[in-house]
């Protein structure tokens, strides 16, 4: 038998055959269909809490419990980002941003990604969210995967450029796969 034939037969084959299943079952096919952002403090704050984000059938369900609040609203969005290393929270950058849009309101069609608007506590200080966005995604140019979170001092004016007029930073998380 030819010799190139009978390398062809058991060792080329053999490996285009593994390759394309490899491409076929990559390890990491796993789609991320949640994520999880646990909120600390930023310095001589108590501010705590924590956001998740899933895949619904409209887009992502944006599910957040913070306390330690000043009753009232207060700013909060996805940051550029995940690092919450500086005490005052300044590390995380300015509003997550990737297609260069204006500052707006959450259900506005031209917006930060970031701008998930404001988080309204009781007079207990609690502040409850739950609502479907539209424009968040774990995948791609606009994956939010990895940025950071920001609970502001003050109210998101919901206009002002760049930033909502929302004041100081009172806590600080990273947005991670979750577990489930
Ligand atoms: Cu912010
Ligand atoms: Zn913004």
């Amino acid at each position: 038998m030819n010799r190139i034939l009978l390398i062809l037969l058991i060792v080329v084959i053999p490996t285009l055959l593994f390759a394309q299943m490899q491409h076929n079952h990559p390890m990491s096919a796993r789609k991320v269909t949640k994520a999880i952002a646990v909120l600390h403090p930023t310095k001589d704050k108590n501010v705590h809490g924590w956001v998740t984000f899933e895949a619904v059938e409209k887009g992502v369900r944006v599910v957040a419990e913070i306390t330690g609040l000043t009753p009232g609203k207060h700013g909060f969005h996805i940051h550029e980002f995940g690092d919450c290393s500086s005490d005052d929270g300044t590390t995380v950058g300015g509003h997550y941003n990737p297609m260069t849009m204006p500052h707006s309101a959450p259900m506005s069609d031209k917006r930060h990604i970031g701008d998930l608007g404001n988080i309204e506590a009781n007079q207990e200080g609690v502040a409850k969210l739950d609502y479907v966005d539209s424009k968040l995604a774990f995948e791609g140019e606009a994956s939010i995967i990895g940025r950071g979170v920001i609970v502001h001092e003050k109210e998101d004016d919901l206009k002002t450029q760049p930033t909502g007029d929302a004041g100081g930073r009172l806590a600080c998380g990273v947005i991670g796969v979750a577990k489930k």
